[in-house]
């Protein structure tokens, strides 16, 4: 199956007893069995449930894996990879990540021995460097959040593998969909998920997923899901699924409204600079014209007044665009990186970065996209 019929039948049937095309939302916590140990494949909700079971066969699907995994948020699904690990084992990450995945990695698992190693992945080499005999994983985030930096994902696997065929690569695909890249296939081990994002598609949810495509590894994280117990619910699972079945069409129309955005930012005179992969001036423009179908409807921008109260002004004129946490839907959003999303990293770490109070991301939505550049427009004279 091509993609887009992928997102509406991969990995689902009718449902057995009563035909019907739509998976029912399965509320129940456990299943009836005829002697101990004999059931029809379900014992208890946390190990599986049937309408989770679907997303999850539709997740793997339309990754091009072999298993998929749906948890109750992106944090949880992280969480799980993680858990995979042993005090000792080091992690490379890259130098820009959503805040919650950085805080996970400084906050929470640094005190149980794990290492983190944040490096800039716009270069390979700068990989190569930093592993060691302990590397055990390498976390790429493409883009990244917020400032929109590509990772060359064929590049980095192929490297990483040379060195030890044992290391993990995982990819948060969260900002691309496996619409526009599918790091599995580009030599990754496990692609990770945002549900909340675009795949739910609709704001109306919050879950994350892991997709594999190893025999092996998709036990081990079965195991960690079933044991630790992060699992999706029916409800969300259903609405995960309804929403993939239009990630296509929903992503073409993020795709065109991004671009347009971007254009006409970079040629706003109010607007300093301008961070999105479908542009020319992009310093990764050509890793991502190979790695990606389309630049999706992220895009990221610098204000030229620097100061908070100009970012302030404008957060707080937008119409159209809401200001608020999250990305990935059908309606625009707006988010100020430095105290929202990314408020929990160290002032220092995060100027670093380059996330300063002039730091504006937007999720750019599927609405009419003359209404969304009238209302920056007329956010960005006021
Ligand atoms: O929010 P949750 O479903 O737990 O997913 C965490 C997460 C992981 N990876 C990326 C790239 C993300 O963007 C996120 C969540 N991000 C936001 C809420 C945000 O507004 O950036």
């Amino acid at each position: 199956m091509k993609f887009n019929t992928k997102t509406i039948h991969g990995g689902q049937n009718p449902e057995e007893t009563t035909g019907a095309v739509m998976p029912p939302v399965f509320m129940t916590s456990t299943y009836a069995q005829s002697s101990p140990g004999v059931h029809k494949g379900y014992e208890y909700s946390r190990g599986g449930n049937p309408t989770r079971t679907a997303l999850e066969d539709n997740l793997a699907a339309i990754e091009n894996g072999t298993h998929g995994f749906a948890f109750a948020s992106g944090l949880a699904a992280i969480d799980c990879v993680l858990r995979t690990l042993n005090p000792g084992d080091e992690i490379i990450a890259g130098d820009d990540l959503y805040g919650g995945t950085y805080r996970m990695f400084t906050r929470l698992f640094k005190k149980y021995g794990l290492e983190f190693t944040h490096v800039d992945m716009n270069s390979v080499d700068n990989i190569s460097n930093a592993i060691t005999e302990r590397t055990k994983l390498v976390w790429i985030e493409t883009p990244t959040n917020p400032l929109m930096k590509i990772a060359d994902i064929e590049a980095i696997c192929s490297v990483v593998k040379d060195v030890n065929s044992s290391i993990l690569v995982a990819v948060d695909n969260t900002f691309a969909t496996p619409y526009l890249q599918q790091p599995l296939t580009l030599g990754a081990d496990i692609v990770m998920h945002s549900v909340t994002k675009y795949l739910g598609g609709h704001s109306d949810l919050v879950m994350g997923a892991l997709v594999v495509k190893d025999k092996e590894l998709a036990e081990e994280i079965h195991f960690i899901q079933f044991a630790a117990g992060a699992i999706a619910s029916p409800m969300d699972s259903f609405l995960a699924l309804r929403g993939i079945k239009t990630l296509h069409i929903r992503m073409q129309r993020h795709c065109e409204n991004g671009r347009a955005v971007a254009n006409f930012l970079e040629n706003h005179p109010k607007v300093g600079a301008v961070y999105y992969p479908g542009l020319e001036s992009h310093p990764n423009y050509d890793i991502a014209k190979k790695q990606m179908k389309d630049f999706g409807g992220m895009v990221s921008f610098r204000l030229k007044d620097e100061s908070k109260e100009a970012a302030f002004k404008f957060l707080e004129s937008t119409q159209i665009f809401t200001l608020a946490e999250s990305l990935g839907g059908v309606e625009s959003l707006v988010n100020h990186s430095a105290t929202m999303t990314h408020a929990s990293i160290p002032e220092k770490e995060r100027l670093k970065m380059g996330i300063t109070d002039a730091l504006i991301r937007l999720s750019v939505g599927i609405e009419d996209v003359d209404d969304l550049l009238a209302d920056l427009d007329s956010a960005l004279n006021l």
